[in-house]
């Protein structure tokens, strides 16, 4: 099934300067980019991105994170996008994650971690529309 999932190239891949290899990546496995913006995510902004991990004790720590620089803003459509965008990421923590997917290769850290995904229908269409509300984004297929 074709689907649209919400990634983002996190500040501290952009500060690596890895937005490109990143990009190419989702190319390379057949996600493809309908939506895209680079922006510097404002605390409040990410916190209400990350609202379902208000009550974590890393939240404060996390959204910092987010608002400390530029982030790239995707969205990709492709088959099984969600799940395919998951795998080639990786697992949370770069040091437990696949060898070659983007987080073991590029992440630093369990927070500065390169890049997100969403993890469910749910949650890619809340996070496609807090970033992109009110687009009728057009299909890249
Ligand atoms: P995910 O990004 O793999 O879906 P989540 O559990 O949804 O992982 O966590 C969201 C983000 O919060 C992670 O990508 C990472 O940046 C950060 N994070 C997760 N766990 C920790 C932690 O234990 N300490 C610090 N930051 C964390
Ligand atoms: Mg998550």
């Amino acid at each position: 099934m074709v689907e649209r999932t919400l990634a983002i190239i996190k500040p501290d891949a952009v500060k690596k300067q890895v937005v490109g290899d990143v990009i190419q990546r989702y190319e390379t496995a057949g996600l493809h980019p309908i939506a895209m913006k680079m922006m510097s995510l404002s605390k409040p902004i990410a916190e209400g991105f990350y609202a379902v991990h208000s009550e974590r004790p890393f939240f404060h720590e996390l959204t910092a994170f987010m608002s400390s620089g530029p982030s790239v803003v995707i969205v990709l459509e492709g088959e099984n996008a969600i799940q395919a965008n998951r795998d080639l990421m990786g697992a949370t923590d770069p040091q437990k994650a696949e060898p070659g997917t983007i987080r073991a290769v590029h992440g630093a850290s369990i927070e500065a971690n390169a890049v997100h995904g969403s993890d469910s229908p749910e949650t890619a269409r809340f996070e496609i529309g807090y970033f992109f509300p009110g687009m009728d984004l057009q299909s890249g297929c």
